[in-house]
C-alpha cells in the first residue's frame, strides 16, 4: 500500500513484487529511468540560461527539425540504460531504427525491451511551456542476443510491463505503471529525491475539459465534429471547457487529475493521426486504462492493436472513460451513416 512521501526508492523496494519473474532489473530498469530524468530536468530547466535551447539543425526520422534538447534528451537516456545489463534495445522517436544494447553478462541475457519519446512537445520548448518524456517497457520475446523488430518491438501495448511518462512543469514528476494501478512522485530538486505525492492516481470517470487542437477543425471527421459541437451545446452540464497545451504529458496528466478527454483524430494533414502508437499512444494508454480511464483510435483500443512498424501513428482518444465512450458514439453514428 502506497504511503504519503514514500521515496520512489522505498516504493520501488517495497512493491518488487509487482514485477513478477524479474531478479530486480524491471526496479533497476526504472531506478536508471530516474536517474535519466534528473539529468534532462536539469537540463530542460536551465535551458534559458544557455545556448541550448533552439533547432539542432538536422531533422529526425520523422522528418521534425530536432530541438538541441531533444538531441540531449536522447543521448541521456540511451546512455544511462546502456551497459546495466537490462535492456537489449532501445527504439526512440529520435532514432531511424532501434539501438541495439550489447549485454556483457556473456550469455546476453538482458530481458526488457525499452521505446521512448525523449522530449514529447519539444516544439514548446523556447516558449517555456511544459515538455515531458515518454517511455515503454517489454520483456523480449526472443530469447537471447540481438532482438529482432518484428518480434521484440512490434508487439501490441496489451504486453507492455510497465510505461510511463516525466512532466518537466511547474514541478517535475515521474508517473509510471507496472500493471498495479498508477503513481506519481514529484522531484525535490533541493535533495535530487523523487517523493510519492500521488499514490493511486484515477481517472474521474466524467469530466468537463475538452483537449484538441481545434485549428484543424474544418478538416476533422464528421464525428470528431459532432463531439466538439456536442462539447459547446448549453445543455445538461455542457458547455465544457476547451484547453490544449499542444504538449500531450501536459494535457493528460490534466484531464487524468480533473477529468478530461484529448484527442488527436485522423484527418486530411495527418491520415493516420499524429502521434506514434508505440511510444506515445501506447504508454498513455497503458496508464489511462490502469487509471480506470478509456483510451482508443476513435474506434478499437489502442492496447490491442497489432504494429506493423517502428514509427507508425494512430488516432488518440483518451480520458474520462465515459467521455470517451461519448466521443467514440459520434464515431460510430458517423461511420454508418457514410
Ligand atoms: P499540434 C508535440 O509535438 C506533440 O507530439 C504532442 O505532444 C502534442 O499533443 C501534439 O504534438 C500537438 O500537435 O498539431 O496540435 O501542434
Amino acid at each position: 500500500m502506497p504511503k504519503p512521501n514514500q521515496t520512489l526508492g522505498e516504493f520501488i523496494i517495497e512493491n518488487q513484487a509487482d514485477f513478477p519473474g524479474s531478479s530486480g532489473e524491471l526496479s533497476r530498469l526504472i531506478n536508471s529511468i530516474r536517474l535519466a530524468a534528473k539529468v534532462v530536468n536539469h537540463e530542460v530547466n536551465k535551458a534559458g540560461l544557455v545556448d541550448i535551447i533552439g533547432a539542432y539543425g538536422e531533422r529526425n526520422v520523422q522528418g521534425e527539425e530536432q530541438q538541441k534538447l531533444d538531441v540531449m534528451a536522447n543521448k541521456k537516456f540511451i546512455q544511462t540504460l546502456t551497459n546495466r545489463e537490462i535492456v537489449c534495445g532501445i527504439a526512440s522517436e529520435e532514432e531511424d531504427d532501434f539501438i541495439r544494447i550489447e549485454g556483457h553478462n556473456g550469455d546476453d541475457k538482458n530481458k526488457y525491451v525499452l521505446l521512448m519519446d525523449p522530449l514529447d512537445g519539444s516544439s514548446n520548448i523556447d516558449v517555456n511551456v511544459s515538455v515531458g518524456t515518454i517511455f515503454s517497457i517489454y520483456q523480449r520475446v526472443t530469447p537471447i542476443g540481438t532482438p529482432v523488430q518484428m518480434e521484440d518491438f512490434l508487439q501490441p501495448g496489451n504486453k507492455q510491463v510497465a510505461a510511463g511518462y516525466i512532466i518537466y512543469g511547474t514541478s517535475t514528476m515521474l508517473v509510471y505503471t507496472t500493471g498495479h494501478g498508477v503513481n506519481g512522485f514529484t522531484l525535490n530538486p533541493a535533495l535530487g529525491s523523487w517523493y510519492l505525492s500521488h499514490p493511486n492516481m484515477k481517472y474521474p470517470e466524467n469530466g468537463r475539459i475538452y483537449s484538441i487542437n481545434e485549428g484543424n477543425y474544418v478538416h476533422f471527421p464528421q464525428g470528431v465534429k459532432d463531439y466538439i459541437k456536442y462539447c459547446q451545446e448549453e445543455k445538461d452540464d455542457r458547455p465544457y471547457t476547451s484547453r490544449y497545451i499542444g504538449s500531450m504529458v501536459s494535457d493528460i496528466h490534466r484531464n487524468m487529475i480533473k477529468g478530461g478527454i484529448f484527442m488527436y483524430p485522423q484527418f486530411s494533414k495527418a491520415p493516420s493521426g499524429k502521434l506514434r502508437l508505440l511510444y506515445e499512444c501506447n504508454p498513455i494508454a497503458f496508464i489511462t486504462e490502469q487509471a480506470g480511464g478509456k483510451a482508443s483510435d476513435g474506434f478499437q483500443r489502442i492496447l490491442d492493436i497489432v504494429p506493423n512498424e517502428l514509427h507508425q501513428r494512430s488516432p488518440f482518444f483518451c480520458g474520462s472513460k465515459k467521455m470517451v465512450e461519448k466521443a467514440e458514439n459520434f464515431m460510430r453514428k458517423s461511420a454508418e451513416r457514410t
